[in-house]
Protein backbone atom coordinates (compact mmCIF):
# COMPACT_ATOMS: atom_id res chain seq x y z
CA UNK A 1 0.00 0.00 0.00
CA UNK A 2 1.36 3.38 -1.14
CA UNK A 3 1.87 5.75 2.18
CA UNK A 4 0.61 9.20 1.53
CA UNK A 5 3.04 11.77 2.09
CA UNK A 6 1.30 13.90 4.79
CA UNK A 7 0.80 10.83 6.74
CA UNK A 8 4.39 9.54 6.92
CA UNK A 9 4.76 13.10 9.17
CA UNK A 10 2.11 11.16 11.62
CA UNK A 11 4.25 8.32 12.21
CA UNK A 12 7.71 8.48 14.53
CA UNK A 13 9.97 6.42 16.78
CA UNK A 14 10.50 7.07 20.43
CA UNK A 15 13.67 7.39 21.67
CA UNK A 16 15.38 8.43 25.10
CA UNK A 17 17.77 10.85 25.46
CA UNK A 18 20.23 9.81 28.55
CA UNK A 19 21.96 13.14 28.90
CA UNK A 20 25.42 14.40 27.63
CA UNK A 21 26.73 13.44 23.97
CA UNK A 22 25.30 9.59 24.34
CA UNK A 23 22.89 10.44 21.53
CA UNK A 24 19.50 8.64 21.46
CA UNK A 25 18.20 5.06 22.23
CA UNK A 26 15.73 3.98 20.63
CA UNK A 27 13.38 1.32 21.36
CA UNK A 28 9.18 2.16 20.75
CA UNK A 29 6.81 3.44 17.98
CA UNK A 30 4.45 5.66 18.45
CA UNK A 31 1.64 8.06 15.87
CA UNK A 32 0.35 11.51 16.09
CA UNK A 33 -3.75 12.73 16.03
CA UNK A 34 -4.68 15.91 15.47
CA UNK A 35 -8.14 16.79 17.32
CA UNK A 36 -9.75 19.59 16.37
CA UNK A 37 -10.97 21.80 19.19
CA UNK A 38 -12.97 25.29 19.04
CA UNK A 39 -11.77 27.95 21.37
CA UNK A 40 -12.87 31.63 21.24
CA UNK A 41 -14.77 31.08 17.92
CA UNK A 42 -11.50 29.85 16.70
CA UNK A 43 -10.67 26.16 15.95
CA UNK A 44 -7.27 25.02 17.15
CA UNK A 45 -5.70 21.43 16.41
CA UNK A 46 -3.92 19.63 19.67
CA UNK A 47 -2.02 17.15 18.54
CA UNK A 48 -1.51 14.03 20.82
CA UNK A 49 1.22 11.29 20.99
CA UNK A 50 -0.39 7.87 20.89
CA UNK A 51 1.64 4.98 22.21
CA UNK A 52 1.52 1.88 24.62
CA UNK A 53 2.09 3.25 28.01
CA UNK A 54 4.48 0.67 29.03
CA UNK A 55 7.05 2.94 26.51
CA UNK A 56 6.38 5.85 28.92
CA UNK A 57 7.33 3.67 31.71
CA UNK A 58 10.77 1.90 29.90
CA UNK A 59 11.54 5.76 29.80
CA UNK A 60 11.53 6.38 33.12
CA UNK A 61 9.93 9.24 32.84
CA UNK A 62 8.42 11.65 30.36
CA UNK A 63 11.25 14.06 30.78
CA UNK A 64 13.69 11.64 28.82
CA UNK A 65 11.39 10.56 26.11
CA UNK A 66 11.20 12.22 22.91
CA UNK A 67 10.32 11.57 19.02
CA UNK A 68 12.13 11.12 16.00
CA UNK A 69 9.63 12.95 13.38
CA UNK A 70 10.09 12.60 9.57
CA UNK A 71 9.11 16.31 8.78
CA UNK A 72 7.87 17.06 5.34
CA UNK A 73 10.75 18.22 3.89
CA UNK A 74 12.04 14.54 4.39
CA UNK A 75 14.56 14.94 7.11
CA UNK A 76 14.36 14.18 10.43
CA UNK A 77 14.18 16.28 14.18
CA UNK A 78 13.87 14.99 17.65
CA UNK A 79 11.27 16.44 20.05
CA UNK A 80 11.15 15.95 23.66
CA UNK A 81 8.24 14.86 25.08
CA UNK A 82 7.97 16.04 27.98
CA UNK A 83 4.59 17.28 29.37
CA UNK A 84 5.75 19.49 32.43
CA UNK A 85 6.76 22.49 30.49
CA UNK A 86 8.68 24.11 33.37
CA UNK A 87 11.15 21.94 33.98
CA UNK A 88 11.61 20.42 30.68
CA UNK A 89 12.90 24.00 29.41
CA UNK A 90 15.64 24.12 32.13
CA UNK A 91 16.41 20.28 31.05
CA UNK A 92 16.48 21.10 27.75
CA UNK A 93 19.33 23.85 28.51
CA UNK A 94 21.51 21.90 30.65
CA UNK A 95 21.47 19.66 27.68
CA UNK A 96 23.69 21.88 26.08
CA UNK A 97 26.31 22.18 29.13
CA UNK A 98 29.76 20.82 27.46
CA UNK A 99 30.82 17.68 29.18
CA UNK A 100 33.98 18.83 30.36
CA UNK A 101 32.12 22.02 32.20
CA UNK A 102 29.25 20.64 34.74
CA UNK A 103 32.02 21.61 37.30
CA UNK A 104 32.73 25.56 35.68
CA UNK A 105 31.71 28.61 36.87
CA UNK A 106 32.37 31.91 35.55
CA UNK A 107 34.09 33.04 39.09
CA UNK A 108 34.99 30.37 42.14
CA UNK A 109 32.51 32.04 44.61
CA UNK A 110 29.82 31.38 42.50
CA UNK A 111 27.66 28.67 41.72
CA UNK A 112 28.74 26.33 39.08
CA UNK A 113 26.33 24.48 36.68
CA UNK A 114 26.13 21.09 38.64
CA UNK A 115 25.74 23.68 41.53
CA UNK A 116 22.65 25.44 39.77
CA UNK A 117 21.09 22.17 39.07
CA UNK A 118 21.67 20.76 42.07
CA UNK A 119 20.33 23.57 43.98
CA UNK A 120 17.21 23.51 41.78
CA UNK A 121 16.49 20.01 42.52
CA UNK A 122 16.91 20.38 46.07
CA UNK A 123 15.01 22.97 46.62
CA UNK A 124 11.91 21.80 44.43
CA UNK A 125 11.75 18.61 46.70
CA UNK A 126 13.03 19.15 50.12
CA UNK A 127 11.86 23.11 50.55
CA UNK A 128 8.96 23.71 48.09
CA UNK A 129 7.43 20.34 48.38
CA UNK A 130 7.88 19.53 52.23
CA UNK A 131 6.45 23.19 52.81
CA UNK A 132 3.76 22.05 50.61
CA UNK A 133 2.93 18.86 52.61
CA UNK A 134 3.02 21.79 55.32
CA UNK A 135 6.10 20.59 56.84
CA UNK A 136 9.45 22.64 57.54
CA UNK A 137 12.43 22.78 54.57
CA UNK A 138 15.29 20.06 54.79
CA UNK A 139 17.33 21.48 51.56
CA UNK A 140 20.39 19.64 52.06
CA UNK A 141 22.49 22.30 50.02
CA UNK A 142 24.10 21.78 46.88
CA UNK A 143 26.99 20.12 47.36
CA UNK A 144 29.25 18.49 44.86
CA UNK A 145 28.59 15.11 46.42
CA UNK A 146 24.53 15.27 45.89
CA UNK A 147 25.02 14.28 42.52
CA UNK A 148 28.58 14.29 40.56
CA UNK A 149 29.75 13.86 37.31
CA UNK A 150 27.85 15.02 34.00
CA UNK A 151 25.26 13.11 34.10
CA UNK A 152 24.50 12.47 38.02
CA UNK A 153 22.85 16.56 38.73
CA UNK A 154 20.22 16.51 35.25
CA UNK A 155 19.71 12.65 36.95
CA UNK A 156 19.00 14.02 40.06
CA UNK A 157 16.91 16.86 39.25
CA UNK A 158 14.67 14.84 36.74
CA UNK A 159 14.49 12.14 39.99
CA UNK A 160 13.68 14.87 42.60
CA UNK A 161 11.39 17.01 40.15
CA UNK A 162 9.15 13.23 40.21
CA UNK A 163 9.47 12.66 43.54
CA UNK A 164 8.00 16.66 43.72
CA UNK A 165 5.32 16.04 41.35
CA UNK A 166 3.80 13.26 43.32
CA UNK A 167 3.62 15.64 45.91
CA UNK A 168 2.19 18.66 43.82
CA UNK A 169 -0.71 16.57 42.58
CA UNK A 170 -1.78 15.19 45.63
CA UNK A 171 -2.94 18.45 46.49
CA UNK A 172 -5.93 19.53 46.49
CA UNK A 173 -7.59 23.00 45.97
CA UNK A 174 -8.53 23.58 49.37
CA UNK A 175 -4.27 22.83 50.31
CA UNK A 176 -3.60 25.55 47.97
CA UNK A 177 -5.10 27.95 49.65
CA UNK A 178 -4.39 27.06 53.15
CA UNK A 179 -1.20 29.31 54.97
CA UNK A 180 2.39 27.39 54.92
CA UNK A 181 5.59 28.53 56.26
CA UNK A 182 8.75 29.74 54.62
CA UNK A 183 12.48 28.57 56.13
CA UNK A 184 12.29 32.72 56.94
CA UNK A 185 9.17 31.99 59.17
CA UNK A 186 6.45 33.87 57.14
CA UNK A 187 3.52 32.66 56.53
CA UNK A 188 2.54 32.18 53.09
CA UNK A 189 -0.52 31.15 50.38
CA UNK A 190 0.38 27.72 49.30
CA UNK A 191 -0.29 28.37 45.47
CA UNK A 192 1.39 31.72 46.04
CA UNK A 193 4.68 30.16 47.47
CA UNK A 194 4.25 27.39 44.17
CA UNK A 195 4.35 30.50 42.08
CA UNK A 196 7.54 31.27 43.89
CA UNK A 197 8.77 28.10 43.00
CA UNK A 198 8.15 28.60 38.63
CA UNK A 199 9.96 32.22 39.38
CA UNK A 200 12.95 30.86 41.43
CA UNK A 201 13.51 28.00 38.33
CA UNK A 202 13.21 30.31 36.01
CA UNK A 203 15.88 32.79 37.70
CA UNK A 204 18.60 30.42 38.00
CA UNK A 205 17.72 29.00 34.15
CA UNK A 206 18.41 32.49 32.85
CA UNK A 207 22.09 32.01 34.45
CA UNK A 208 22.63 28.31 32.86
CA UNK A 209 21.49 30.64 29.50
CA UNK A 210 24.55 33.46 30.53
CA UNK A 211 27.22 30.80 31.74
CA UNK A 212 26.58 29.23 28.16
CA UNK A 213 26.38 32.51 26.60
CA UNK A 214 30.18 32.89 28.38
CA UNK A 215 31.18 30.05 26.83
CA UNK A 216 30.15 30.37 23.29
CA UNK A 217 27.69 27.32 23.74
CA UNK A 218 24.48 28.03 21.41
CA UNK A 219 21.60 27.35 23.42
CA UNK A 220 17.82 26.44 21.90
CA UNK A 221 15.26 29.46 21.82
CA UNK A 222 12.31 29.09 24.80
CA UNK A 223 9.30 29.07 22.40
CA UNK A 224 11.29 27.38 19.32
CA UNK A 225 11.19 31.09 17.21
CA UNK A 226 14.89 33.55 18.01
CA UNK A 227 14.13 37.32 18.74
CA UNK A 228 14.97 37.72 14.96
CA UNK A 229 12.45 35.56 13.49
CA UNK A 230 10.17 36.85 15.89
CA UNK A 231 10.87 40.75 14.17
CA UNK A 232 10.92 39.62 11.03
CA UNK A 233 7.38 37.67 11.14
CA UNK A 234 5.93 40.77 12.85
CA UNK A 235 7.37 42.91 9.99
CA UNK A 236 5.43 40.62 7.55
CA UNK A 237 2.21 41.52 9.33
CA UNK A 238 2.15 45.17 8.88
CA UNK A 239 2.89 44.97 5.31
NI1 LIG B 1 18.16 30.00 44.34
Amino acid sequence: MRIPERLKTCVCFLCVKPGGEEGYIHGATGFFVSVPSEMHGETMRYRYLVTAKHNIEAAGALGALHARINTVKGDVQYVPLCNEWQIERTLRVAACIPSDKMDWSYSESKFTFGDLIRHLAAIERYMYAENARFKPSRYPGHAKNIAEGYAGPVEFMARMHQESGAIFRSLTGDDLMKKCVTPGGVPITLWKWLRAMVEHEIHHRGEIYVYLGILGVATPPLYGLTSEEVLERSKAWEK
